[in-house]
C-alpha cells in the first residue's frame, strides 16, 4: 500500500521553509496556497474521483464479469500491483532535448525541492511514483534535512544514487574525455573512484540503499583502446568503490552499447556487467536498461539468465525504435515489455529489484509522459500476473506450441486499465491521473510559480 500523505502539512512545511530562505511571503508561497491543498490532498482526489466513480464501477464489474476469476484472485493481483513502486529520475522532470535543439514547455523544477515536487505530485495522482533517483552532482542537497523531511511526508524514499563521470564539473582538474573509471592515467581514475565514494555518502544521508554506475568510457576508433587492460583498469576502480559499500547497500552495473562513445564501450553488454557483478561481490548486480541493447536483441531472455545467476539488480524503462530513444515506457514495444514482466514473475515475489523510469521527453509534457510510463509498467505487470502459469508449463512440456502463444496472448490482449484503476482508487489515487492533471491546469500553475523559460538542472 501507498503511504497516506499529509498534504497539509506538507503545504506548511514547504511555505515555512521558503519563508525561512526569503523572509518574506514569495510567489511559491502563493503557489502553494493555490496548488497543494486543492490539488495534491487525497479527499480533493477523491472527490474528483466520485464524479467518474460510476463509469468505472461499470468497466471495472464488467471486467471482473468476463474474466470469471474468483474475487479473492483480483484481492491478490491488487495487493501485488499496489506495491509497485517505480523511481523517478530527477533528470526526467524538465524537457528534454538532442543534440539539435531543445523545445521546454515551462514550469520545470528549479531545484531538489521544486523536483521532490514534482515527484509527489506524481505519486498523489498515480499511487506508483513513491521513489526518486537522484543524479550527483546535479541533486546534492543543501539541507540534507529538509529534504528528506519533505521527502517523507510526500511519501517518497530515495532510489538509487547515480554518479557522473561522462561529464567534467566546472574546476574539474582532469578530465573525463578519454574515460573515467578506465582511464590510462591513474589520477583520473582516481578523481572517478573519490566521486562515487562520494555520491554513495550522499546517497547515505538520504537513507537511498544503492548506487548506479554508467559509465559512458569507450572507444570511439578501432585501435584506441586495449579492451583487456579497458576492462581490467574499470574492475580495478569499480572495487574501490564497491569497499565502500554499506553492508545494506547494492550497486548496480549499467551497461550500453554505444554513445557517447561509437566505436566500443567498456561495459557494452550484460555479459560484461554479469562479469564485473560476479567478480566485485554479492552486493553488485547488473542493472538492465531497456535502450541500452542493439536492435531487435532479446531481452527477456537476458532477463530471464541475470535472474537465474540472482545477479539481475533492476531496470531502466524507456522504449526505443532504433537505439537509446528513451521514449515513453510502452509506446513503441509493448509485448516486449509484457514478455519482460512474464520472465521477471519467476522472481518477483522473492527477489527486490530496483524499478526506474529512464525517459526524456521531447514533445510531451514530462508529467504527462511519465503518468504515462508508469501506468505502462503497471499494465505489463498486470498482464503477466494473468498468465496461467500451469497450463503454460504444460504447454511448454507438451511442446504445444500453439497453445503456448495462446496462453501469453490472452494475458496480453486482456485491456487491464479496470484493474489499474480500481488498484489506484483503493490507494487513493486519482481514477485517471493524466485526466485530473488536465483538468487541475497543474502545468499551467507550475509555468506560473516557476515561469516559463526554466531550465531543469540536469541533462
Ligand atoms: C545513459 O544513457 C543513462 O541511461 C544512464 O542511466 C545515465 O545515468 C542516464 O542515462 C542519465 O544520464
Ligand atoms: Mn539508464
Amino acid at each position: 500500500m501507498v503511504s497516506p500523505h499529509n498534504n497539509s502539512l506538507l503545504f506548511k512545511n514547504l511555505v515555512k521553509y521558503r519563508k525561512e530562505q526569503d523572509g518574506v511571503t514569495s510567489r511559491l508561497d502563493l503557489y502553494l496556497i493555490k496548488i497543494y491543498p486543492m490539488h495534491l490532498d487525497h479527499q480533493r482526489i477523491a472527490e474528483e474521483n466520485e464524479a467518474i466513480l460510476s463509469a468505472h464501477q461499470t468497466q471495472w464489474d464488467c471486467f471482473r464479469t468476463v474474466s470469471s476469476q474468483s474475487d479473492s484472485y483480483w484481492e491478490e493481483c491488487i495487493t501485488r500491483l499496489s506495491a509497485m513502486q517505480i523511481a523517478i529520475p530527477s533528470w526526467a522532470l524538465g524537457t528534454g532535448g538532442t543534440r539539435f535543439g531543445r523545445f521546454p514547455g515551462g514550469g520545470e523544477p528549479r531545484n531538489l525541492e521544486e523536483k521532490l515536487a514534482d515527484v509527489g505530485l506524481l505519486h498523489a495522482l498515480s499511487g506508483h511514483a513513491g521513489a526518486i533517483s537522484l543524479h550527483i552532482p546535479w541533486d546534492i542537497p543543501d539541507d540534507t534535512a529538509a529534504i528528506r523531511q519533505q521527502a517523507e511526508e510526500l511519501g517518497v524514499v530515495f532510489d538509487a544514487v547515480n554518479s557522473n563521470t561522462f561529464q567534467d564539473q566546472d574546476g574539474q582538474l582532469q578530465s573525463y574525455k578519454f574515460g573515467s573509471l578506465s582511464h590510462t592515467d591513474a589520477a583520473v581514475r582516481q578523481l572517478a573512484v573519490t566521486h562515487n565514494q562520494e555520491v554513495i555518502d550522499y546517497g547515505k544521508a538520504l537513507n537511498s540503499k544503492s548506487i548506479t554506475v554508467w559509465l559512458s568510457d569507450g572507444a570511439n576508433f578501432p585501435g584506441q583502446q586495449n579492451f583487456r587492460r579497458a576492462f581490467e583498469r574499470t574492475l580495478d576502480s569499480l572495487q574501490q568503490i564497491y569497499d565502500h559499500l554499506p553492508n545494506d547497500w547494492r550497486m548496480y552495473v549499467e551497461y550500453k552499447p554505444y554513445e557517447p562513445n561509437f566505436y566500443s564501450t567498456v561495459i557494452q553488454d550484460w555479459g560484461s556487467s554479469l562479469l564485473l557483478a560476479s567478480k566485485l561481490g554479492p552486493k553488485a548486480y547488473s542493472l538492465v536498461d531497456l535502450g541500452h541493447h542493439l536492435p531487435n536483441t532479446n531481452i527477456e531472455q537476458i532477463v530471464s539468465r541475470l535472474m537465474m545467476e540472482g545477479k539481475l539488480g533492476g531496470f531502466h524503462f524507456n522504449d526505443s525504435k532504433y537505439g537509446d530513444d528513451d521514449l515513453t515506457v510502452g509506446s513503441i514495444k509493448p509485448y516486449q515489455l509484457f514478455l519482460i514482466f512474464v520472465e521477471l514473475l519467476e522472481g518477483i515475489a522473492s527477489e527486490s529489484f530496483a524499478w526506474m523510469i529512464d525517459a526524456s521527453h521531447n514533445v510531451k509534457d514530462p508529467l504527462e509522459d511519465l503518468m504515462q510510463s508508469v501506468e505502462a509498467i503497471l499494465i505489463a505487470y498486470a498482464q503477466a500476473l494473468l498468465v496461467d502459469r500451469q497450463a503454460l508449463n504444460a504447454a511448454q512440456e507438451d511442446n504445444d506450441v500453439t497453445l503456448c502463444q495462446e496462453i501469453i496472448q490472452q494475458a496480453f490482449r486482456t485491456d487491464v486499465r479496470p484493474l489499474l484503476a480500481e488498484v489506484r482508487r483503493r490507494n487513493g489515487a486519482a481514477l485517471h491521473p493524466i485526466l485530473l492533471f488536465r483538468k487541475l491546469q497543474i502545468r499551467s500553475a507550475l509555468i506560473e510559480e516557476r515561469g516559463s523559460k526554466v531550465l531543469a538542472t540536469g541533462l
